[in-house]
């Protein structure tokens, strides 16, 4: 919501709702025709065999060897927005917008003719609405127009995406239904806006309803699609009749609830996630507007406990905000796009941004939040079964360097960011975190076991003997976004191996180790991918002299120090002294979930004052005044990023023991010094 005074917007998303998919042109999940497989496969052996005699090939080669255009990937759309025209307006004075963090409500006041009015938003999981009203403080004070905008682009090459065509009903009683389908793949959606007023007169007018001379107006909004997360189809198979009637009831319910207990339950079920860590580094909290405090805060060198906290917080409001279970996970950009062409599609990419997004969650002691990602993951790994047996005529299965709602685990052709089998296992990882922090063996057995097994069986075929030492690498590898194709960067190795450990840990748990000989033997014979070079600095590619870009954003042979725990300064000190001097080499700059991966890798090598300045870093310079990261332009991993890093300045875990203050610092308004080791007690 923008809060503005006589024309206020709520922008609506929901995150199914996405062209390409099922039902597009030509689209086949990424995977090759049938009909080149055979030549497709030739080229994979001429990669290997190339980069085995080179040692190395330009992305743009193996682009086109093993390439392809991108067909149906598609992109996130914006449901629409909410439009308000509010009357008496002029002359307002004692203006406020806020967002209470303690119980995600968002607030507009302001007094005009000697009326105070008030606005508060919110949007409920339990009632599944948005939910607003508005109220003055004086009867028949509340005049006010409220129409649906389709936000479709003015583009005429655009005008057929989103809901640019949707067709908009309005009703006497106060009803305002939206409904269509895509005209990319025929995914079909419903909203539904019930406006309730206290007195006054309601009419209909283009596109909405107005409402004059009221006590107050209730507004609730629900929309929906016919996607189901189901590979291959996607689709719920409901008829239009079915979804319009399942949105429906979802607001005749809150309506018939009425806004005081939707309210009531929506703060509850916030607060029972909100509620559970409370971060006081013994400040005084903000008074000023977040805009003055960034200012503030820039102009004192970054001095501000209090705009840390509720830095921290946000975030932790952004990810109940935007992922809770039935519906997908938070992608690029949670649940704020509003474009129907947003950045990088505000997809998924797995070469980090996704699985950032979920650092903060159990850390943060938010387990609830993980459940769209691991449903989400497990869906990719029945659509990357398909594409590991057509791309590869491998067991297990495969994702590469971005995908989307419709099991997108193939390949397309942008050279520098195609190629990233790792994903799987990265976001295979989650699972066993799961486990970790929950303890649930059945969880493990029946959830967990078919993505991590799956994931390690992949890399047991994809792992080839290097001819270099006989150790077992990944050829074609591609450290994300950065330098050429060569076999066993170390991304991939620590991914490879992290992968084989989990799943032999998993098995010995489960009794399955009869079936995980091969990961074992697998395991005894990979290269590690942990590497010190002759400048002292982890190697980011096998070979020394690879040719890299000075502080380039991805620090990717970092993975081990974090997220991974095989690189430590307790337990592979040498291994940490390269990768703090590698960190050092690659400098604090970046985009924003680039700084926000140093607050962590800072925090894990037990530096309290460099994992600050970190933090420090990006909340100075890559932060909008709303307190949203900045990519630019606007990516929600930063934010989570940043919260995770926080949490692994306060409390890490390492294999079987927790260590609570463990990055040590010096910086002004800290009272604890030195490093503990993760071992320590409390
Ligand atoms: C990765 C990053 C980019 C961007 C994109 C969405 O590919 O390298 O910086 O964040 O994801």
């Amino acid at each position: 919501m923008f809060g503005q005074l006589a024309t206020d917007e709520v922008l609506l998303n929901e995150k199914t709702l996405w062209t390409g998919g099922p039902g597009s042109s030509g689209y086949r999940y990424g995977n090759y025709p049938e009909s080149e497989i055979e030549s497709r496969r030739a080229n994979l052996e001429r990669v290997r065999e190339t980069i085995n005699q080179q040692g190395s090939m330009d992305p743009g080669a193996v682009a086109s060897l093993l390439g392809q255009p991108k067909v149906g990937y598609g992109s996130y759309q914006s449901f629409g927005k909410l439009r308000m025209q509010f009357d008496g307006v002029d002359g307002a004075v004692g203006y406020e917008r806020s967002l209470d963090l303690e119980q995600a409500l968002a607030t507009v006041s302001y007094e005009a003719n000697g009326t105070t009015f008030t606005r508060e938003y919110l949007a409920s999981e339990p009632d599944g609405v948005i939910a607003l009203r508005i109220s003055a403080d004086k009867p028949g004070q509340v005049s006010v127009t409220t129409t649906f905008d389709r936000n479709a682009s003015t583009s005429a090459a655009l005008d057929k995406q989103g809901l640019a065509q949707a067709a908009i009903t309005t009703s006497a009683d106060g009803g305002i239904a939206v409904d269509g389908a895509l005209a990319d793949n025929g995914l079909r959606y419903h909203a539904d806006t019930r406006i309730d007023a206290a007195g006054g007169d309601v009419t209909e007018v283009p596109d909405g309803i107005r409402v004059t001379g009221a006590d107050s107006v209730t507004l609730f909004w629900s929309g929906g699609t016919d996607y189901e997360l189901s590979y291959p189809d996607y689709r719920t198979g409901e008829s239009a009749d079915a979804l319009r009637a399942r949105i429906q009831s979802r607001v005749d319910a809150a309506a018939a609830k009425g806004y005081d207990a939707v309210r009531a339950d929506h703060v509850a079920d916030y607060r029972e996630l909100f509620d559970r860590v409370t971060l006081d580094l013994d400040a005084t909290p903000l008074t000023t507007h977040t805009d003055d405090a960034l200012a503030a805060y820039r102009g004192q060198g970054g001095a501000d406990r209090a705009l840390e906290t509720l830095y921290y917080q946000f975030g932790r409001y952004l990810l109940i905000s935007s992922s809770r279970e039935g519906s997908l996970p938070a992608n690029l950009q949670g649940v704020w796009n509003n474009r129907n062409n947003p950045p990088w599609s505000a997809d998924y990419h797995t070469n980090i941004n996704l699985q950032m997004n979920y650092w903060p969650a159990l850390s943060s002691n938010l387990a609830e939040t993980t459940k769209p990602y691991l449903a989400y993951v497990a869906d990719l790994a029945r659509a990357g079964a398909d594409s590991a047996r057509n791309v590869f005529g491998h067991d297990g299965w495969m994702v590469m360097n971005e995908t989307t709602p419709f099991g997108f685990t193939g390949l397309f052709d942008w050279s520098t960011a195609f190629w990233f089998p790792e994903a799987n296992a990265w976001t295979a990882q989650a699972f066993w975190w799961e486990y970790l922090y929950g303890g649930d063996e059945e969880f493990l057995r029946e959830q967990a076991w078919p993505v991590l097994k799956g994931a390690a069986d992949f890399w047991v075929d994809y792992l080839s003997e290097d001819p270099r030492d006989g150790s077992l690498v990944a050829n074609p590898s591609y450290s994300p976004e950065h330098g050429p194709f060569t076999a066993g960067a170390a991304m991939s190795q620590q991914i490879a191996t992290e992968a084989f450990d989990t799943v032999l840990a998993a098995a010995s748990i489960l009794g399955k180790d009869a079936e995980v000989a091969d990961v074992a033997a697998a395991r005894a014979q990979i290269d590690d991918g942990l590497h010190i070079g002759d400048d002292g600095l982890l190697r980011e590619w096998k070979a020394d002299g690879v040719a890299g870009e000075a502080q380039h954003r991805h620090s990717s042979h970092l993975y081990a120090l974090f997220p991974g725990r095989a690189n430590s300064p307790t337990a592979t000190p040498q291994l940490a002294k390269a990768a703090e001097a590698s960190l050092n080499d690659r400098g604090d700059g970046g985009t924003g979930w680039s700084m926000a991966c140093k607050v962590n890798f800072w925090a894990h090598l037990l530096d309290g004052d460099h994992a600050h300045r970190m933090l420090r870093n990006m909340i100075s310079n890559s932060t909008y005044p709303n307190l949203w990261d900045v990519h630019p332009p606007f990516q929600i991993d930063g934010n989570f990023g940043a919260t995770s890093g926080v949490n692994e300045m306060l409390v890490q875990n390492e294999a079987d023991s927790v260590a609570v203050l463990p990055a040590g610092a010096s910086s002004p308004g800290c009272t604890t010094t030195g490093a503990s080791s993760p071992s320590a007690s409390p």
